[in-house]
């Protein structure tokens, strides 16, 4: 069992800093590539598909790009494209564009989605993947490989979220905003520093008792959060849940205890509801760990992680996942599994007769 510094996840996770400079690289050299696709067309709708860890990154890149971009966006299970289109695709004729995100670059999945995408008229297919010769690059009209951040690993850590650098490089240059893509390249420095500051800590929250973990996160951090749910259970076989901030009240509150950790992740635009959420979860007698920019002016925390990037709520995003990484590694090595084999699990779902 590999445990400690040489599990092979751990050494993914805390590379990452290296990983986004490397990847950064990448994205600047196919900026003219990238543009030439985006602008190719007038694009009605942008469909972000993936499947397990890259659905959830579909759900925060296309909340992200339409905020930035005014382009209508959505982000839907590759598997809903391939069987349920009718319901993906209302309009026959709009003309759409296909992010399609992939690790492995072989799911099914996301493979058939292509291959149904291509059947609308007006389209075209981005490929995001870590695997130069994978299916999705080879049937992409512009793949986007992301191959340092590429893994041995099950469950998916640096090539999440260099995967998701790029998607927010592409909304970035489809909104023209140059200084939010100045800021994007401040991010492995400023990674470098968050976990220097914050990757003890997470590793002592993680080992406390917990029961039940909930991630909270609203408008683009609810596919991030989500992914914070997703890599406790694939690694630490424990059951999560994650919800919008507010959703949370809506019934699921009824489940919080004194074993209850809700792990926030903070946006700026609704940060004194998302913390008066977090307030009654520590009332019913949980426990809450925000993780925001700066600490709330009367906050009252349980445990507090501050980024302290200056960066928006936008720019800043990807801060946040390799805290939940570490938080996840060090809940599975507290419960005696082994965070580099997680059971029932592949590193992509490829289907008999694909
Ligand atoms: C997607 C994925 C992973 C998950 C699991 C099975 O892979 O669902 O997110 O961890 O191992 O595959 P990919 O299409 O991004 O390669």
């Amino acid at each position: 069992m590999a445990l400690g510094d040489e599990s092979i996840v751990l050494q993914e996770i805390t590379s990452q800093p290296e990983v986004w400079s490397a990847t950064w690289q990448r994205l600047e050299a196919n900026r003219d590539r990238l543009q030439e696709l985006l602008f190719s067309q007038c694009w009605d709708t942008i469909l972000f598909t993936g499947c397990g860890s890259t659905y959830y990154l579909s759900l925060a890149a296309a909340r992200q790009h339409q905020v930035m971009t005014g382009q209508r966006s959505r982000g839907v299970p590759a598997s809903e494209i391939a069987l349920f289109p009718a319901g993906v695709y209302p309009d026959v004729l709009a003309q759409t564009l296909l992010i399609a995100i992939s690790r492995s670059g072989e799911t099914t999945e996301t493979i058939r989605a292509v291959e149904r995408h291509r059947q609308q008229p007006q389209q075209a297919v981005l490929g995001i993947t870590c695997r130069e010769d994978s299916p999705l690059a080879q049937r992409a009209d512009l793949a986007l490989v992301t191959a340092e951040a590429d893994e041995r690993s099950v469950a998916q850590t640096r090539a999440f979220t260099s995967m998701y650098l790029a998607v927010q490089y592409i909304s970035g240059l489809v909104a023209n905003d140059s200084p939010f893509l100045q800021t994007l390249a401040r991010l492995p420095a400023r990674l470098r520093t968050v976990l220097e500051r914050h990757g003890e800590f997470i590793a002592q929250v993680a080992g406390g008792g917990w029961e039940r973990v909930i991630f909270l996160g609203s408008g683009p951090y609810y596919g991030l959060a989500c992914e914070g749910m997703l890599k406790l259970k694939e690694m630490a076989l424990s059951w999560s849940e994650a919800y919008h901030f507010l959703e949370f009240r809506h019934g699921p509150i009824a489940l919080v205890d004194e074993r209850t950790l809700a792990i926030g992740l903070l946006s700026d635009t609704a940060e004194d509801y998302e913390r008066a959420v977090l307030a009654d979860v520590r009332r019913l007698g949980g426990r809450t760990l925000a993780i925001a920019d700066t600490p709330g002016a009367g906050a009252d925390e349980t445990y507090a992680v501050d980024l302290g990037s200056g960066m928006n709520e936008l720019a800043r995003a990807a801060l946040c996942l390799p805290l939940l990484q570490l938080f996840a590694f060090h809940r599975t090595v507290a419960r005696g599994l082994d965070p580099d084999h997680p059971r029932h699990l592949q590193q992509a779902v490829v289907l008999a007769g694909a």
